[in-house]
């Protein structure tokens, strides 16, 4: 147990440090290295590695429809009918989340817009490994089939089989995807990038990865004939703000539902209550030990952190130089102190708010910033599927008056030729003083 008020600045920092990414040298050569090789052979080399990676009989990347829908069909009732509810609630929420244009009259005669509109092509990454998540799907389907996207594409690693998990095709046909193309890693994300011959180019990726998927994102997002994407990622991480009235086994199945997702998960307690995360430790122990997953959970577990606060003021002083992907908030009237919360991706308040909801159903977006991009970024939304773009519509009236304020600033940022664009149309109108 960490005492947050004995700490030092430096010391606050260390307790609340994240683990270095893996962004090396070595990393960045090999990820350049498929990028360079997709842009040059196409699907032959997006082929070659998913044969190497995932699934060495690979005959082709694109799953047909007639597999989508065989897949799709293998997906239990009781299993469909959950999906069908956090679809619907995803859906619900990101449909209250389509914006308003704008348009505005900013001086007598000149006419100001805003629009918005949907990207044309989203490449939406779902990762393999050890638990394939459909969740994810609804996530990045949702939103995208909400905003009107003209092309919703999905890449995910193929298994052995060559085939995917049933309920990832069940989800991505509910959001309408228009194709499930078989492969993973950052060759995935160069050819949704740069395109090859069966798989379209992108403007946008969206979705999370291993450290190769994260930086062939950054990289091609970098490049002018790349592609957007949605957010920098890192490790997922929760942070649960307890006090003495906290059920401790809530709040340790909280940190466990992070941990399981990796051993590189940050699991975070903060607490007023020395008796509290005395317990919710306790509680850790006995439930670790009945999950599946607990050779997953238990290295993230390790690393855990339990920071005892002098009161609750110091313990959301943690939690805003933390800002964490997860917050969850299980004190005594919770709600009442969200105006102190500044920094995270997403906030839980209450004892009956797990961050499992959001994860699944609730439907809020469970794509987030972690590794502290809660501070200057947000969680994906509706409009991150759109982009937004402005006009504008002068009147002759309109020129004659903004017409002098134009030019007396392009003047003093001594751009002739822009004063000019508008003192000839100011000597059309017969504005031929035009000082102001
Ligand atoms: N907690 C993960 C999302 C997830 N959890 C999917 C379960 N399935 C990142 O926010
Ligand atoms: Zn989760």
């Amino acid at each position: 147990m960490i005492t947050w008020s004995s700490l030092s600045n430096d010391e606050k920092k260390q307790a609340l440090s994240r683990p270095a990414m893996a962004n090396s040298q070595q990393l960045k050569l090999t990820v350049s290295e498929i990028i360079a090789n997709v842009e040059a052979k196409g699907d032959s080399a997006v082929l070659d590695y998913t044969r190497k990676f995932d699934c060495p009989d690979l005959q082709s990347l694109v799953l047909s429809q007639s597999d989508i829908d065989e897949l799709a069909s293998k997906v239990s009732v009781e299993v469909a009918n959950a999906i069908d509810i956090a679809f619907d609630n995803i859906k619900q929420f990101h449909e209250a989340q389509i914006p308003s244009d704008i348009s505005l009259t900013t001086t007598p005669g000149v006419h100001c817009e805003l629009r918005f509109t949907a990207l044309d092509a989203v490449g939406l990454y779902i990762p393999g490994g050890s638990a394939p998540l459909p969740s994810t799907v609804l996530m990045l389907g949702v939103p995208a089939l909400v905003a009107g996207c003209e092309r919703k594409l999905l890449c995910t690693p193929p298994n052995k089989q060559q085939r995917i998990a049933p309920e990832i095709a069940f989800a991505a046909r509910k959001c309408g995807i228009d194709n499930i193309f078989l492969c993973g890693g950052a060759q995935a994300v160069a050819a949704m990038a740069l395109g090859t011959q069966s798989i379209p180019q992108v403007d946008k990726i969206f979705g999370p990865g291993n450290s190769f998927v994260t930086e062939a994102k950054q990289q091609v997002s970098q490049r002018a004939d790349g592609a957007a994407i949605d957010m920098p990622a890192g490790p997922s991480e929760v942070l649960v703000l307890a006090d003495k009235f906290a059920d401790a086994e809530f709040v340790a199945a909280d940190l466990l539902s992070q941990a399981e997702h990796g051993p590189d998960s940050q699991a975070i307690l903060v607490s007023d209550s020395s008796e509290l995360i005395d317990a919710a430790k306790a509680a850790v122990e006995r439930q670790l030990a009945t999950l599946s997953r607990a050779e997953i959970a238990r290295p993230a577990m390790e690393n855990a952190r339990y920071i005892l606060a002098s009161s609750i003021d110091e313990a959301i002083e943690a939690s805003n130089a933390y800002a964490a992907e997860h917050l969850i908030v299980q004190i005594e009237d919770a709600r009442s102190y969200l105006p102190k919360i500044k920094y995270a991706g997403s906030i839980f308040l209450g004892p009956w708010s797990p961050e499992s909801a959001g994860d699944y159903a609730s439907g809020t977006n469970h794509v987030l910033p972690t590794y502290g991009y809660a501070k200057n970024y947000s969680s994906l939304g509706l409009l991150d599927f759109m982009r937004r773009y402005t006009i504008q519509e002068l009147s002759a009236d309109g020129m004659r008056n903004l017409g002098p304020a134009i030019m007396t600033l392009a003047s003093a940022e001594g751009l002739d030729a822009h004063e000019q664009a508008v003192a000839l149309r100011m000597n059309k109108l017969g504005m031929n003083d035009t000082s102001n």
